[in-house]
């Protein structure tokens, strides 16, 4: 799939680009069905949410599942990127965010890219994170919030420590809400909803965050950050969080995901 030049202008412009079922169904149907067995399996690289047992996030997954590889090497995530970046990428990060039923809790208010750049040594924010649907988002599962713009206008003055109180994610460097109100304020709030294939491309910039899943239904979303290999984090900070493969990323045709089924 290969992006418009409008769609490149909004991306530039909003510090997102969202492409409903930008995968088809039946290729992200067999990454759905493995999630389960995924989120069922005990890996160091797991968070658990705040009850100590239900799954939270499964980190870099792609390093040792041969169906969570082909998924992230997806065309339809690959091209899209390498174009919104200007250059080869490699995988900086791969989180699968489950937020299941009932369960799943919050994500608070941040960008990323303040991050990458203290813990990780992440020079600028030449990178995208390609956040790919593997349910369908609703607006009861808690689907991800962004600012429109703000990419544009923010940058955290002082980079907060790591919060230990509100979430059981361990990297999260949550600003006061007073400094994100004002942009929030100016241009409000999206929540982009769709099928599963849907692909959120996000600004390293971007405000974003999430309610909880109070719904009945799963939210898995890949939370997928490709960086420029002219921007290699070299950082060792958060250890297994993030992959120092700068081998560029080849894209598979989602035939590849297909031929998993047999
Ligand atoms: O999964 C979500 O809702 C949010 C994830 C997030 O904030 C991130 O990956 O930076």
């Amino acid at each position: 799939m290969k992006l418009t030049d409008k769609q490149i202008a909004l991306y530039n412009e909003q510090g997102y680009l969202f492409v409903p079922e930008a995968i088809p169904a039946a290729e992200i149907a067999v990454v759905r069905d493995h999630v389960s067995d995924l989120v069922g399996a005990t890996r160091d690289a797991v968070i658990a949410e705040a009850d100590g047992k239900t799954i939270r996030s499964v980190l870099n997954a792609h390093e040792y599942d041969d169906v969570v590889d082909r998924f992230i090497r997806h065309e339809a995530v690959i091209e899209p990127a390498m174009q919104l970046v200007g250059t080869p990428l490699y995988t900086f990060q791969s989180i699968l965010n489950v937020k299941r039923a009932f369960d799943g809790a919050q994500w608070q208010w941040h960008q990323d890219y303040p991050t990458y750049k203290v813990d990780d040594g992440m020079k600028e924010p030449r990178a995208v994170n390609a956040m790919i649907f593997v349910d369908e988002v609703t607006e009861f599962n808690g689907p991800l919030m962004m600012v429109p713009a703000s990419h544009a206008s923010l940058f955290m003055p002082e980079i907060p420590e790591y919060d230990t109180k509100i979430t059981t994610y361990p990297h999260g460097r949550y600003p006061d809400v007073e400094w994100v109100k004002p942009v929030m304020l100016a241009n409000g709030l999206l929540a982009p909803k769709g099928p599963a294939g849907s692909i959120i491309f996000m600004h390293l910039l971007t405000v974003h965050g999430s309610g909880p899943n109070m719904s009945p239904w799963h939210r898995s979303v890949m939370s997928l950050t490709l960086n420029s290999v002219e921007n290699k984090a070299e950082g060792t900070v958060r250890g297994p969080a993030v992959c120092h493969d700068y081998t560029p990323i080849r894209s598979l045709p989602g035939s590849a995901l297909l031929e998993l089924t047999g």
